[in-house]
C-alpha cells in the first residue's frame, strides 16, 4: 500500500471536513429570529422561557426536600439544621442528593432489566471528576429549588459547594475525558458503568515556592467520601504471584494457580447523573484490602512486621494515583494497580451477566471499552476466566473476547507507550503471562501468514518482543475496533503507529473526535453567558449543542457583541480578583487575557509561549511606548514529579513573572501569572475569562486536546498549530476566526528527516538570539542555561526535540496579528461569537453517540 505523506493527511482531513461543513451550511434552515437584535435579546424568545421554567423541575417538592435534609442532619449529627455548621450541612445535603439519585437508579435498573439492554463498561485508570454537588443539582434541575430551601434554613449553596474538594482521580485529558463520557452517556440515556480505582490520594496538590513545584498529598476522601457507597457484598479476590501447575481434576487436565497472594477488591459505587433524564449510571471504584489485617500466627511468634505484611502489600495498591501523564515508567506497583482493577471489574461483569445470560452471548449484552492501554489486561483476564473457570476452548474464548473488547489510543509518543518487562510480568501474573504468551504465539502465526513470513513484519508487530510485552499491540490484536481521538491522530495511527495492523485489518480502525461536557463548561462555569445565549437562541443548545449555530445570525449585531464583551469582562474581573488574592498580582481586566492551562510537557510547548513573552518584554524595554494592547499571560500546569525539565519550565515562567510584574518601566503593558494547583475547579474559573486560548503543541504530538474545545465554547479565540483537534476547530470556525501558525505535521517529519538544526534559527533570527542569550544570562537573577542548552545543543540527546526554535518566528508573527485584530474590538468580539456558535460539534454527547453507534452497538434505554 502506498504510504500517504503527512501533508496529504492534513489536506485530506481538511478537505473532507470542508465538504461536510458546506453540506451542513446548505441544509441549515434557521434564520435570524429578529432583524432588530437589540430588541431581540431584551425580549426573550418563547422557547427560552420554557427552558428556564424547566430548570426548576416542576416535580421539585421544597417541603419534602427540606424535611429530608432536616432528618439527615438529625440522623448524622443529632442536631437540628440551625445548629449545624457548613460542613455538617454540606455532608447532609450530599447524602440527600445521593439518595435521590440512588432511588432513580433503582427505577432505571428495572427498565434496563426489563429491556434486557446491552451495557458498555468503560475501563479507565483515571476519572478526573472534579466537584459533583453542583453538577448533580444542575443535572437534576433542582438548583434553584435547593438554593431556596437552604436559604430558609440559613445556608448559602455556594458556601456549601466550596467545601467539596475536587475528586482528582486523574492527571489530565484522558481522565477528564472518561468523566465527560460517563456524564454524556448518562445524559443520552445509555446504560454504562465506569470501572476504576478508589485511590486514597488523587493527583497531588501543587504549591509553588520561589518558583519550585512542591507536591503535597491530596486527601480528597475527607470531603469526597459522601458520594461513595461501599458494596462489600460484591467483593472479589484478585491473585498475585505464585506459580501455575497443571493437575488432573475429574479426568480433565486443569490449570492450577498455587501459592499466590490474595488481595480483596472492595467496590465503592458513585452515582453518575445525566441532564434531564431518568437514567442514572454507576462509576465503580475498587479499593484494595487484605483478607486478614494481621497474621496471628506470625504475631504470636513475635514476627510483628511480617504479621502486617499482607495488609501493607494489599493496601499499597490503591493508595495513590501515579502523577505521570504521557510518560511510561515500568513500575511494578503500577502493573499491580492495572491488574487489580481489571480483574475485579471483569469478574464483576461476568457475575452480573451470568445472572440472566450465558457467556456465549456476552457480546450481545456487554461492550468492554479500554481507555488507552492501561486496562489492556482485560484481554488475558477475560480469556483466563473463559478458559480456566468455564472450560471454553481457546478458539471459542477468543471469539468472545474479540467481539466484546474495543480500544482507544490517546498517544503516538514513543515514551508514553506501555511496555512491561517480561520477567516482572511473569512473576507478578504467572497465569496471565502464560495466556499472553499464547496470544502472542498465535498472533505471530497470523502475522506470518499475512506478511508472507516476512520476519521483520512479524517481529515489529508481535506482542512480546525481546524482553518486553507491548500493551498497545495486545490491544490492537484483540480489539474489534481501534480508534484515535481526532481526525489527524486517527490518520497518524493508520499511517505510522499501527500501520501494519491497518493493512491487515483496515475495517478495525476508526476515528471518534473527543468531546467535552458542554453543560459543565457553559452552564456551571459560565452562567452569565449561558443566560444570555438562552435569551438569544433559546435553551435548546443545552441538550443539543449544535443549536449554538443559531448564534451566527448575531455576528454583526453590535448590541449582542457588546453584551458578549461585557460578560467576558465580568468573568475576567472574577479571575482578576482570584489572581490578586492568590498571588498578590494586580491585573487589568481590560487587558487581553491570554491563557495556557494544561499539563506541563515539552511537547505542549509552554516554553514557546515563555520565549515569546520574554521577547515582548525585551522589546518593551527597548521601547516602552511600543504600540501593543496590554496583555496578561496566565499559566496553570502540574509537572510529573520526576520530570526535571518540566519543573524547570515552571520556574522560568515564575521568574518571568518576578521580572516583568515588578518592572514599572514597561507601564503594566504585560503581566505574567502562574496559578498554582491547576485542576478542574480552577479551570472552571479560568476558562470563561480567556480571550486567547494557547494550543501550541508541536504538530503531530497532541492526540486531540480537549481544553481547546472548552475555551472555544466560552468564546476564546485559539492561537494554535495544526495539531490534534485544533484542525477540526479550524474547520468548524473557519480560517478567519482562529490564529494558526507553525509547521504542519508532515513538515515537522520532513525537517526531522532532513536533519534538524536549531542553532540555524538562533543565528538567523536576532530576536530569538537575544531571548536565548537572556536565558543564559539569567531571569531575575536565575540562570536558565539548562533550558537554553536543551534548545540549542541538546542536554540529554537531541537538541530542541519539539521544534520550539523552528516555530518561534511564526508564533511571534501570529501573536502580532492577533494584537492588531484586537485593536478592533468589534472584529475580535465577532470572532469570539463565531467560536461559540461553532463549538457544538465538540460536545461529548456527539462523541458518545458515535461510540454507541459505530463501536459498541448500544441503544438508548
Ligand atoms: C502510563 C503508564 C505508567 C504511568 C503512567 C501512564 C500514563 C498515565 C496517563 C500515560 C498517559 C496518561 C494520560 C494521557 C493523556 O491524558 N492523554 C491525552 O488524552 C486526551 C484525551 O484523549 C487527549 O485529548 C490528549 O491529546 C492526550 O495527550
Amino acid at each position: 500500500m502506498k504510504k500517504m505523506t503527512t501533508e496529504e493527511l492534513t489536506t485530506k482531513v481538511t478537505t473532507e471536513k470542508t465538504v461536510k461543513k458546506k453540506n451542513a451550511k446548505a441544509t441549515q434552515t434557521h434564520k435570524k429570529p429578529n432583524a432588530n437584535a437589540t430588541q431581540t435579546h431584551k425580549k426573550p424568545a418563547a422557547s427560552a422561557v420554557q427552558t428556564q421554567k424547566k430548570q426548576t423541575a416542576p416535580s421539585f417538592d421544597a417541603a419534602r426536600f427540606s424535611d429530608s435534609l432536616e432528618k439527615q442532619v438529625k440522623k448524622m449529627f443529632g442536631i437540628v439544621p440551625n445548629e449545624a455548621n457548613n460542613e455538617q450541612m454540606y455532608k447532609a445535603l450530599c447524602i440527600v442528593i445521593k439518595d435521590i439519585l440512588t432511588s432513580k437508579r433503582f427505577t432505571f435498573k428495572e427498565k434496563m432489566r426489563a429491556q434486557g439492554s446491552k451495557q458498555v463498561y468503560y475501563m479507565s485508570v483515571e476519572f478526573l471528576l472534579g466537584k459533583s454537588l453542583k453538577n448533580h443539582l444542575l443535572n437534576l434541575g433542582i438548583e434553584d429549588g435547593v438554593k431556596g430551601v437552604l436559604k430558609k434554613l440559613g445556608f448559602e449553596l455556594d458556601g456549601l459547594a466550596e467545601i467539596e474538594q475536587d475528586a482528582g482521580l486523574g492527571n489530565g485529558g484522558l481522565g477528564r475525558l472518561a468523566a465527560a463520557y460517563m456524564d454524556a452517556l448518562t445524559s443520552q440515556g445509555y446504560a454504562a458503568t465506569g470501572f476504576s480505582i478508589r485511590y486514597d490520594y488523587g493527583i497531588f496538590k501543587q504549591k509553588i515556592v520561589d518558583g519550585w513545584q512542591l507536591e503535597l498529598p491530596d486527601e480528597w476522601l475527607d470531603a469526597g467520601e459522601v458520594w461513595l457507597a461501599p458494596r462489600v457484598e460484591d467483593t472479589f479476590e484478585v491473585k498475585f504471584g505464585g506459580r501455575v501447575d497443571q493437575e488432573w481434576v475429574d479426568g480433565k487436565l486443569k490449570v492450577c494457580h498455587k501459592d499466590y497472594t490474595t488481595v480483596l477488591a472492595v467496590p465503592y459505587d458513585m452515582n453518575v447523573s445525566g441532564y434531564e433524564t431518568s437514567a442514572v449510571n454507576t462509576l465503580r471504584l475498587w479499593s484494595a484490602k487484605a483478607p486478614v489485617d494481621i497474621d496471628l500466627k506470625l504475631f504470636a511468634q513475635g514476627e510483628y512486621l511480617k504479621a502486617l505484611e499482607s495488609k501493607s502489600y494489599a493496601e499499597s495498591i490503591t493508595k495513590i494515583l501515579y502523577p505521570a501523564d504521557n510518560h511510561y515508567e515500568g513500575k511494578s506497583l503500577r502493573l499491580k494497580q492495572q491488574y487489580f482493577f481489571v480483574s475485579a471489574s471483569i469478574q464483576s461483569i461476568i457475575r452480573k451477566h451470568l445472572k440472566y445470560n450465558y457467556l456465549t452471548n456476552l457480546h450481545e449484552k456487554v461492550a468492554i471499552h479500554i481507555n488507552d492501554t492501561h486496562p489492556a489486561l482485560c484481554v488475558p483476564e477475560l480469556m483466563r476466566i473463559l478458559l480456566d473457570d468455564y472450560s471454553y476452548s481457546w478458539d471459542d474464548a477468543w471469539a468472545i473476547v474479540a467481539k466484546t473488547i474495543s480500544y482507544t489510543n490517546h498517544t503516538v509518543m514513543a515514551e508514553a507507550l506501555e511496555r512491561w518487562p517480561r520477567e516482572l510480568f511473569r512473576t507478578l501474573l504467572p497465569r496471565i503471562f502464560q495466556i499472553t504468551e499464547e496470544i502472542d504465539r498465535r498472533f505471530r502465526g497470523e502475522l506470518g501468514a499475512f506478511f508472507q513470513n516476512d520476519r521483520n513484519a512479524v517481529d515489529r508487530n508481535a506482542i512480546i518482543q525481546g524482553n518486553d510485552v507491548y500493551m498497545a499491540n495486545l490491544c490492537v490484536a484483540a480489539a474489534h475496533t481501534v480508534n484515535g481521538v481526532s481526525a489527524l491522530h486517527s490518520e497518524i495511527l493508520k499511517e505510522s503507529v499501527f500501520r501494519d495492523y491497518y493493512i491487515m485489518r483496515p475495517q478495525a480502525f476508526t476515528n471518534v473526535t473527543n468531546g467535552i461536557t458542554h453543560r459543565r463548561w457553559l452552564k456551571l462555569a459560565n452562567p452569565k453567558l449561558t443566560e444570555f445565549l438562552t435569551e438569544l437562541i433559546g435553551g435548546g443548545f443545552i441538550l443539543n449543542a449544535p443549536e449554538l449555530k443559531k448564534l451566527e445570525a448575531y455576528g454583526d449585531d453590535k448590541a449582542v457583541l457588546k453584551k458578549l464583551e461585557e460578560i467576558k469582562r465580568g468573568n475576567k474581573l472574577r479571575l482578576a480578583k482570584y489572581i490578586k488574592s492568590e498571588g498578590g498580582i494586580d491585573v487589568n481586566p481590560d487587558a487581553i487575557f491570554d491563557v495556557q492551562v494544561k499539563r506541563l510537557h515539552e511537547y505542549k510547548r509552554q516554553l514557546l509561549n515563555a520565549l515569546h513573552i520574554l521577547n515582548l518584554y525585551l522589546k518593551l524595554k527597548e521601547n516602552p511606548d511600543l504600540d501593543i494592547n496590554p496583555r496578561v499571560f496566565v499559566f496553570g500546569a502540574k509537572a510529573a514529579s520526576s520530570y526535571t525539565m518540566a519543573k524547570q519550565i515552571i520556574r522560568l515562567i515564575y521568574q518571568l513573572g518576578v521580572l516583568i510584574n515588578n518592572d514599572k518601566t514597561i507601564k503594566d503593558k504585560i503581566k505574567v501569572v502562574f496559578l498554582e494547583n491547576y485542576r478542574v475547579t480552577l479551570a472552571e474559573l479560568i476558562i470563561p475569562a480567556a480571550n486567547v486560548s494557547e494550543q501550541i503543541s508541536v504538530a503531530g504530538k497532541e492526540a486531540s486536546g480537549t481544553g481547546n474545545m472548552k475555551f472555544m465554547i466560552n468564546g476564546a479565540v485559539t492561537m494554535g498549530t495544526m495539531d490534534g483537534a485544533n484542525i477540526e476547530i479550524y474547520e468548524n470556525v473557519g480560517e478567519d476566526n482562529i490564529f494558526i501558525f507553525g509547521l504542519k505535521a508532515h513538515e515537522i517529519d520532513a525537517l526531522r528527516h532532513a536533519g534538524y538544526n536549531p542553532t540555524y534559527y538562533y543565528n538567523h533570527n536576532a530576536d530569538l538570539k537575544r531571548v536565548i542569550d537572556a536565558l543564559n544570562a539569567g531571569i531575575a537573577g536565575v540562570s536558565f542555561r539548562d533550558i537554553a542548552d536543551s534548545l540549542t545543543i541538546g542536554v540529554y540527546g537531541k537538541a530542541d526535540p519539539y521544534f520550539v526554535m523552528a516555530d518561534f518566528e511564526a508564533y511571534a508573527a501570529a501573536q502580532d496579528r492577533l494584537d492588531k485584530v484586537y485593536n478592533d474590538s468589534r472584529a475580535f468580539n465577532k470572532m469570539s461569537l463565531l467560536n461559540i456558535a461553532n463549538a457544538g460539534f465538540f460536545a461529548a454527547d456527539r462523541s458518545v453517540t458515535e461510540y454507541a453507534d459505530r463501536i459498541w452497538d448500544l441503544k438508548k434505554i
